[in-house]
């Protein structure tokens, strides 16, 4: 028995990192049977038959795992955005958020390709967010700010998560030009990615640290977040909770509301209250059914 980690998965294959060397592994029918499907993070014990085959025969327990993008045991959440090309969406930007926010995870904004943006939709992004999480300032193209990123990577396990196109696999190789991930356009009629990383791959960072790699989406859903509970996944909404005049206020349109309130004072940004008055319909929305 061998204990590794499964850096990538392609075609019903996993591939198991060791000590010594890579394997390309079957899992177990077993974990079929019981509904248990390996994913890229998970630390397993494999087992190298007398063929040469080598199976997947046991997944340790998860520190936590996630469904987009999907991956388990990392320390810390990436949202890579693009300041341009493809247009920054503050709605998709916090709707990872909020999935990110429902495990115990960190998490960091990056938004990319600053050498292309305009700079008053860079400033707006950092103004809405940067009180909020930790955000660089990036540029996968000319290097600019990929020490700042390196600093927060250092010594984690961190997945990048974003739309397709916001320049994830270029960032990559920036970090560490020895990955050669494969990057692809923005298409210039649709403006948008062109899902060149078909799968999740973890690296190793020569400065400490793993990084992984992920699909980029172009639409994404709303979490099954519970209705009472998505406030909590807006981390400064937190102090006006249990401060409006209803105990089971849902701060949308209900008077003496604190967070509303919070909103017209200019404590709490306008664009991420939007993001969750639209996440909280979308999810009633969902509950319908
Ligand atoms: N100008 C500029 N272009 C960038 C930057 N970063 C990435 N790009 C370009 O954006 C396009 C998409 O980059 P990728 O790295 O493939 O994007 P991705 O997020 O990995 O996309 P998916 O794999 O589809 O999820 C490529 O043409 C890159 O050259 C940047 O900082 N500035
Ligand atoms: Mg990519
Ligand atoms: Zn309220």
């Amino acid at each position: 028995m061998i204990k590794g980690l499964i850096v990538k998965g392609i075609g019903g294959f996993y591939y198991v990192k060791t000590d010594e060397q890579v394997y390309q592994c079957r899992a177990r029918g077993i974990f079929r049977d019981q509904g248990v499907t390996p994913m890229i993070g998970d630390i397993v014990d494999i087992e190298v038959q007398d063929d040469g085959d080598a199976v997947v025969d046991r997944i340790y327990p998860r520190k936590n795992e996630f469904l987009r993008p999907p991956v388990s045991n990392i320390d810390m959440m990436v949202v890579v955005a693009a300041a341009a090309r493809p247009k920054p969406n503050t709605a998709v930007i916090d709707k990872l958020l909020v999935a990110a926010e429902k495990s115990s995870v960190e998490i960091m904004i990056c938004i990319n390709k600053i050498d292309i943006a305009e700079p008053q939709i860079v400033a707006g992004l950092k103004e809405i967010y940067e009180k909020i999480y930790p955000l660089v300032l990036v540029s996968g193209k000319t290097g600019e700010g990929i020490d700042g990123l390196k600093e927060h990577l250092a010594g984690k396990r961190s997945a990048f998560a974003g739309p397709s196109g916001a320049g994830k696999s270029t960032l990559l190789n920036r970090l560490q030009p020895s990955i050669e991930a494969e990057t692809g356009s923005v298409s210039s009629k649709t403006k948008r990615g062109r899902h060149t990383t078909r799968h999740v791959e973890i690296f190793d960072m020569d400065f400490g640290g793993m990084v992984y790699d992920t699909p980029g989406f172009t639409s994404f859903d709303t979490s099954d977040a519970d209705l009472g509970e998505l406030q909590f996944y807006f981390p400064e909404m937190r102090p006006y909770i249990g401060k409006c005049r209803y105990d089971n206020c849902r701060h949308l349109k209900e008077p003496d509301c604190a967070v509303t309130a919070a909103v017209e004072a200019g404590k709490i940004s306008r664009s991420r209250y939007d993001s969750y008055t639209a996440q909280y319909k979308d999810i009633e929305e969902k509950n319908k059914y």
